[in-house]
C-alpha cells in the first residue's frame, strides 16, 4: 500500500522499551484519594470495602494482562511486577503502564457495587502510574520491602491517631500533637497501656497489605462419562489450575520467598 505523505509523523514517537533482564514494576496510586475517601465515607483508618475493591481490581489486572508474577497493594496504591523475561508489548513502558492503569480503573468502577452495595460512586476515580525497572532480585525485594515498610509505618501511625480521636476523645489537632516525635515503641505503648490494644493482633490486612501471586492448585472434578455399553459413570479427573491467591503476610523476611520460590527468576 502506498504511504501517505503524512507517514513521517510516526517517527516522532520515542522509544520507551524497558531494558532487558529487568523486572518491570508498574505502580498505580489513586488520584486525590484523600478527597475520594472523605466523599465516599471510607471508615478510618482502614476501610475494608475499599481495600477489597483495590484487591479485586488488581486481581483483574493480573488475570487480564500477561506476565505479572506478583502484585503488592496497600492504601490507594498497587504495584505490579512483570517477569524479567517478559516480551509483552515489546516491553514498551507506555503500553504496559497504560494497560495496567486502564484495566485497574475500569475494574474499580465495574466492581464498585460488589463492595459498596447501594452506596453510589459519586464521580469517576483516576489512578496515576509509573514504571520503574529493577535489575536484580535483591533490588526488587527491596522495592517490595519499601512499600510494605511504608504500609506498616502509616498504619501504625493512623491506628494510634484514630484510636486517640475515636476512643480517647482527643481532637485531631491534639492527637497530632500527642504523636509528634514518638517512635514506633511509644505508639505501641500508647495503644497497649491506654486502650488495651495489642498492635500485633490488629488485622494482618491492615498491617501487612495485600500480596497477590499465582498459585497452582490441583482441582478434582467429577465428570459423568458414558461408557461404550451405554451405561453412565462418575469419573474423577485431576487437573492443575493457576489462580491468583491473596496473602497478608510479611514479605520483607525470607520465609515468604522460601515458601514461594517460583515467583522470582534466578539472577544469573
Ligand atoms: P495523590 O496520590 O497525590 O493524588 O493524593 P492522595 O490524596 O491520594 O494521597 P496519597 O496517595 O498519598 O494518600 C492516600 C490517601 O487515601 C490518604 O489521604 C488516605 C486515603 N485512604 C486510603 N485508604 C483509605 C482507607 O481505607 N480509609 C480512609 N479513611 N482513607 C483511606
Ligand atoms: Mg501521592
Ligand atoms: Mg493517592
Ligand atoms: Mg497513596
Ligand atoms: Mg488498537
Amino acid at each position: 500500500m502506498a504511504k501517505s505523505k503524512f507517514e513521517y509523523v510516526r517517527n516522532f514517537e520515542t522509544d520507551d522499551t524497558c531494558l532487558r533482564n529487568c523486572y518491570i514494576v508498574v505502580r498505580l496510586d489513586g488520584r486525590n484519594f484523600h478527597k475520594f475517601a472523605e466523599q465516599h465515607t471510607f471508615t478510618k483508618p482502614n476501610d475494608n470495602r475499599a481495600l477489597g475493591l483495590m484487591t479485586r481490581s488488581a486481581r483483574s489486572v493480573m488475570e487480564e494482562l500477561e506476565d505479572i508474577v506478583i502484585a503488592y497493594g496497600q492504601s490507594d496504591e498497587f504495584s505490579f511486577v512483570f517477569k524479567r523475561t517478559s516480551t509483552w508489548f515489546k516491553r514498551r513502558a507506555s503500553k504496559l503502564m497504560t494497560h495496567v492503569a486502564s484495566q485497574f480503573s475500569s475494574s474499580y468502577v465495574f466492581y464498585w457495587k460488589e463492595f459498596f452495595g447501594e452506596q453510589p460512586l459519586l464521580y469517576p476515580p483516576g489512578f496515576d502510574g509509573r514504571v520503574v525497572l529493577y535489575p536484580s532480585n535483591h533490588n526488587l525485594r527491596d522495592y517490595l520491602s519499601w512499600r510494605q515498610a511504608d504500609c506498616h509505618i502509616n498504619n501504625l501511625y493512623n491506628t494510634v491517631f484514630w484510636t486517640l480521636v475515636q476512643k480517647g476523645g482527643l481532637t485531631t489537632a491534639q492527637a497530632e500533637d500527642r504523636l509528634k516525635g514518638t517512635l514506633a515503641a511509644d505508639k505501641n505503648e500508647i495503644l497497649f497501656s491506654e486502650f488495651d490494644i495489642n498492635y500485633n493482633t490488629e488485622p494482618a490486612l491492615h498491617r501487612k497489605g495485600t500480596t497477590l501471586i499465582w498459585e497452582k492448585r490441583d482441582e478434582t472434578v467429577i465428570k459423568r462419562k458414558k461408557l461404550p455399553s451405554g451405561e453412565e459413570k462418575d469419573v474423577a479427573a485431576t487437573r492443575s489450575r493457576r489462580r491468583v491467591q491473596a496473602h497478608h503476610c510479611d514479605i520483607i523476611g525470607e520465609q515468604f520467598w522460601e515458601e514461594h520460590p517460583d515467583v522470582l527468576e534466578d539472577d544469573n
